[in-house]
């Protein structure tokens, strides 16, 4: 796979080069101001970071490198009779900035079954855990236990020229891609099948052999990771798990302890773990109805008394997203194409139409469209994954694709310690009062 790195240096080199020529001429150019209300409220729509690989539209939604989810379903390579994208295309296009080709995607499938080599002392790790664990912390343990392979971190103590960085963070990313598949797979059946462990095919792609690992043969499935993996890989860099994995990937942590912060973000659920919270809602709105085919108006009562006990419905609303999100509408689609008449699916459609207006209604939520989280795990159920505590994890596999390929490109362009200014709320007020401003200009 020297072809896809030689082709990433040669596309860093050329941004490299262009950034320090812009950063001489418009380096002190503003680029925006920031209020008080932005500092105290998760410093929403500050920009503050550079992140190459993908770029969030608060009404369109995600382009990854300039294309739409629709376009890039068009145009990344398929599996043989296949209709979603192969993630590996995906990874390709984050990566290079360009389409691949089908030759491209399978070198790359090759590659990463040839790096899928995890010592044994990963499982013991695991073994070593409460079989009841959540299956996210599980996850994070074993990418833990995957860090002794790291070759940035033994490179680095050996002592490296820091134009080398770059080098040995595309190795660590790409062999932790390779594992991640099977860390996860293990995790699911250590949890949910009795510990049997599924061996890996490395004649099938990357999406196909995770499904594979997890003990789900059907095409349908197979295909429903593809999709999966794919859309859930990259959101710009300010959500949790990749400014996480960003910031902590900007201390020269090597990517397996960058990736596994991110995790821990990922874990959260008002973000990742939200995928998990909108099938336990239902399931538990389905037990409290006495049905699994609520009608409108008892779907409306619930989500009314949801708010009253101070809970958020999960699955809607967004820190940056205006509209529906468009992972939704992609999995809709599927679910049309797919499994039209699937009761659980049908609720994910009721409460779609239902929520919103209720939303809005409160007068103080920004968005009350669904996001990303409101459907996948309909799909899931659909196909017999109903153990919904495991479904972050693979989320967490799809969006190391994106994370790991911006930490290689943070590298490979010298970006330096990320390290913003904070504030005390006693400082605000003294500076309102016309004491001394502690900040700068
Ligand atoms: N249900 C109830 N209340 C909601 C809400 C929802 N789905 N979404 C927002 N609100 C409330 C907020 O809690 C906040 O209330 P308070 O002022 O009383 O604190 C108010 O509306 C304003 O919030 P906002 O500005 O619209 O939204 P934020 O940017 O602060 O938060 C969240 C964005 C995604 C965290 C929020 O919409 C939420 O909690 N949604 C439910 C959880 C969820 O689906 N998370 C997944 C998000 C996508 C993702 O990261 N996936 O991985």
């Amino acid at each position: 796979m020297e072809k896809l790195k030689n082709l990433f240096k040669q596309k860093a080199d050329q941004l490299a080069a262009q950034n320090k020529d812009i950063l001489k001429a418009h380096g002190t150019k503003k680029i925006g101001e920031v209020q008080l209300s932005q500092i105290f409220q998760g410093m929403r729509g500050i920009t503050g970071m550079v992140y190459e690989t993908s770029l969030l539209d608060a009404n369109e939604g995600i382009r990854f490198r300039g294309f739409t989810i629709p376009e890039l379903q068009q145009k990344l390579p398929k599996a043989k009779g296949g209709s979603e994208p192969l993630p590996e295309g995906l990874f390709y296009l984050l990566l290079t900035g360009e389409l691949p080709t089908e030759a491209d995607v399978a070198e790359l499938s090759k590659d990463w079954a040839k790096r899928n080599k995890i010592p044994s002392h990963v499982y013991k790790t695991l073994d070593a855990l409460p079989v009841e664990t959540h299956p996210m912390t599980q996850f994070v343990v074993g990418v833990m236990a995957l860090q002794t392979q790291s070759q940035f971190a033994k490179k680095y103590a050996e002592g490296i020229n820091k134009k080398e960085y770059w080098s040995y963070v595309y190795e660590d990313s790409m062999d932790l891609i390779a594992c991640l598949p099977e860390i996860a797979a293990y995790v699911y059946r250590r949890k949910y099948k009795g510990g049997k462990k599924i061996d890996s095919n490395p004649n099938l792609d990357w999406g196909a052999n995770f499904a594979h690992l997890l003990g789900f043969e059907g095409e349908g499935f197979t295909e429903l990771m593809r999709m999966y993996l794919t859309i859930h890989s990259d959101h710009e860099g300010g959500n949790v798990s990749a400014h996480t994995t960003h910031l902590v990937g900007s201390a020269l942590s090597d990517p397996y302890l960058c990736f596994a912060a991110g995790m821990n973000g990922l874990a959260g659920p008002l973000h990742g773990l939200a995928n998990q919270e909108v099938i336990k809602w239902i399931f538990e709105m389905q037990k409290s109805l006495g049905s699994d085919n609520p009608s409108s108006e008892q779907i409306a009562d619930y989500v009314k008394k949801t708010l009253a006990d101070g809970k958020v419905v999960p699955g809607y609303g967004h820190a940056v997203l205006r509209k529906t999100d468009p992972r939704f509408s992609a999995q809709q689609e599927f679910a049309k194409k797919h499994m039209p008449k699937d009761p659980m699916v049908n609720t994910v459609w009721k409460i779609f139409e239902t929520v919103p207006p209720i939303l809005q209604g409160l007068g103080k939520v920004k968005n009350p469209w669904p996001n990303v989280d409101a459907h996948s795990g309909a799909l899931l159920v659909h196909y017999g994954m109903k153990e919904f505590e495991y479904y972050t994890v693979l989320f967490g596999v799809s969006r190391a694709l994106g994370v790991l390929a911006a930490g290689i490109w943070s590298r490979a362009l010298g970006l330096p310690l990320e390290r913003p200014k904070s504030v005390t709320s006693k400082n605000v007020t003294e500076w309102l009062e016309g004491k001394e401003q502690i900040w700068g200009d």
